[in-house]
C-alpha cells in the first residue's frame, strides 16, 4: 500500500520541479540563519540564488559528521532552540554526539516518513508493531513508534534487550510487525528455539530491519527462521532518523528514497564527483523541510549505488541498493556506531599497552562483538585485559572483550595499519 500516493508515486518531472523549489529555500534557510553554512558556502563562493537547477547544487560544499560534532549541542541550528520539541543524536559511542533536534513540523514530516514505511513494508492499518527498536537518544524507538502509530497500527513499545520478554510477548500477543535491528531479529529467533518455542506460533507477517548493515543472506536466514518478510530500512539521525528510504514488500529490491524529502547523490569518496548510475559510491543527502537542523550535502559514509529503474510497486522515488560498507572506519555493531579511533584513544589511556592493537568484529549467536587484540608493554595478563574493559566499557558504552597478547604478535604493516577485522563480511 502506498501511504502517500501523491509524493511518493509522483511524476519524476515534477518531483524534479519540487526539489529544486525546496533545495533552494533549504540552502536560504541555512544560508540566513546557520554560521557554519554562511562560513562554508562563502568560502566556496557560492550563494542560494545560484541554484538554477538540481545540478548547481554540486557546487555546493559538503558537511561531515565531524561537523555535527563539532556543532555540539546546537550550533547547527537553524532556529531558536524554543522551537525544538524534541532532541535525538547519532549512535555514536562517545562523548562527541551528534546532536539533531525537530520541530513541530519536522516530527510531523518525521511522523509521515516512517508511516510511509509501513505502507511499503506491507503493513495493514490495524497491524500489532512490536518494536524492538531502542527508545531514547536513538531515533529508531521513536522513530518507528509516531509513524506506527500515524498508520494507524497499535505498537508495544518494548525498546531494545529484554530478549526473553521479548520472545514470550511475540508469542502471547501475537504482533504482525517486528521491528528491530537485524541482528537482534537472528537473536530473538535462537532465543525462541532454545526456549522451546513453537514454530507455528510465530505471527509476524513483516520485520521491517536495518540500522546496521546487513547481507541478502542474512534477509533469508532470517525469514526462514521468523517466517516473515524481512524489509531493509535505512536512515541517520543526521538526515532524520528512520525513514529516508526503505524496500518496497513488492520488488525487495534496492531502497525507495523518499525523493520529496531528500536529494540523494553517490558521490566517489576520493574526489567528491559523482558516480553513474549503478556505481558503488558513498551517499550524500540534502534534506528539503528539514526546519531545525537543515542539511546541504551531508556525507553519509555510507557505501551503495543508485538504480533509476522504474519499479512495480508504482513509487517513483529511485532506489539505492542496500548499505555495502562505508567509506570511514566506522563500524556499526549492535546499531551502535563504533570510531575505532575512539577505541584507539582509549587505548592508549592505558600506560601498560602498546600502540599495537587490532580490532576483531565478529557474530557471535547473532549477536556482533568486538575483540580487542592489544600488546602490553611488559606482559601483563588477565588482570590488565578486564580493567582494559571495565575502561572501554565506560568510556564508550559498549562492551567489548580484551585479550592481551604476547608482544610481537599484531602483524606490523608497512603501509596502512589494518586495525580492523571484521570477520561479518567473510
Ligand atoms: O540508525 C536510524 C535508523 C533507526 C535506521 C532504525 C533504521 C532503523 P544513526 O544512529 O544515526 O541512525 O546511524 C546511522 O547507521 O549512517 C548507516 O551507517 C547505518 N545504517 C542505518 N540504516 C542502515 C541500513 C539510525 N538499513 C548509520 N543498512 C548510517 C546499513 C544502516 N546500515
Amino acid at each position: 500500500m502506498i501511504w502517500d500516493p501523491k509524493h511518493e508515486a509522483m511524476p519524476r518531472e515534477e518531483l524534479r520541479a519540487l526539489q529544486l523549489e525546496r533545495v533552494r529555500r533549504t540552502a536560504e534557510l541555512a544560508y540566513a540563519s546557520v554560521p557554519f553554512y554562511r562560513d562554508s558556502f562563502d568560502r566556496a563562493r557560492v550563494r542560494p540564488e545560484q541554484l538554477r537547477t538540481l545540478d548547481d547544487l554540486r557546487r555546493f560544499p559538503f558537511i561531515r559528521k565531524q561537523d555535527f560534532r563539532a556543532a555540539y549541542p546546537w550550533a547547527l541550528l537553524a532556529v531558536p532552540r524554543e522551537r525544538i520539541r524534541e532532541v535525538h543524536a547519532s549512535s555514536g559511542t562517545t562523548g562527541a554526539i551528534s546532536l539533531t533536534g525537530y520541530t513541530d513540523a519536522d516530527l510531523g514530516t518525521w511522523t509521515e516518513l516512517v508511516a510511509r514505511v509501513f505502507g511499503a513494508a506491507g503493513g495493514r492499518p490495524g497491524d500489532l508493531v512490536q518494536n524492538a527498536y531502542g527508545y531514547g537518544l536513538f531515533t529508531g524507538g521513536l522513530g518507528f513508534h509516531y509513524g506506527a502509530q500515524r498508520f494507524g497500527c497499535t505498537v508495544i513499545p518494548m525498546s531494545g534487550g529484554n530478549t526473553l520478554r521479548q520472545i514470550t510477548m511475540l508469542r502471547d500477543v501475537r504482533p504482525d510487525i517486528l521491528c528491530c535491528t537485524p541482528s537482534y531479529a537472528l537473536h530473538l529467533a535462537e532465543a525462541w528455539r532454545e526456549n522451546g518455542f513453537c514454530e507455528a506460533d510465530l505471527s509476524a507477517r513483516v520485520g521491517i530491519f536495518g540500522a546496521e548493515p546487513w547481507t541478502e543472506e542474512m534477509r533469508r536466514e532470517i525469514e526462514a527462521q521468523l517466517h516473515l518478510k524481512a524489509i531493509d530500512i535505512y536512515g541517520l539521525a543526521e538526515a532524520i532518523g528512520p525513514g529516508v528510504s526503505c524496500e518496497c514488500v513488492e520488488e525487495q529490491h534496492g531502497l525507495h528514497v523518499f525523493e520529496d524529502h531528500f536529494i540523494v547523490e553517490c558521490i566517489d569518496p576520493a574526489t567528491g564527483e559523482p558516480v553513474p548510475d549503478g556505481t558503488p559510491g558513498e551517499l550524500v543527502f540534502t534534506s528539503l523541510t528539514k526546519e531545525a537542523i537543515p542539511i546541504v550535502r551531508y556525507r553519509t559514509g555510507d557505501i551503495s549505488a543508485i538504480d533509476p529503474a522504474p519499479c512495480s510497486c508504482g513509487r517513483t522515488g529511485r532506489r539505492m541498493a542496500r548499505i555495502s560498507g562505508r567509506a570511514d572506519d566506522m563500524l556499526v555493531v549492535r546499531g551502535i556506531n563504533v570510531f575505532p579511533s575512539d577505541v584507539e584513544a582509549v587505548l592508549l589511556g592505558v600506560p601498560e599497552l602498546s600502540p599495537q592493537y587490532r580490532l576483531v568484529v565478529d557474530r557471535e549467536r547473532a549477536l556482533d562483538l568486538i575483540e580487542i587484540h592489544v600488546e602490553a608493554r611488559d606482559g601483563g595478563g588477565d588482570e590488565l585485559g578486564h580493567r582494559v574493559e571495565t575502561v572501554l566499557r565506560s568510556a564508550l558504552g559498549i562492551a567489548m572483550k580484551v585479550t592481551i597478547v604476547p608482544a610481537h604478535t599484531i602483524p606490523r604493516s608497512e603501509g596502512k595499519a589494518l586495525r580492523v577485522v571484521d570477520r561479518r563480511k567473510l
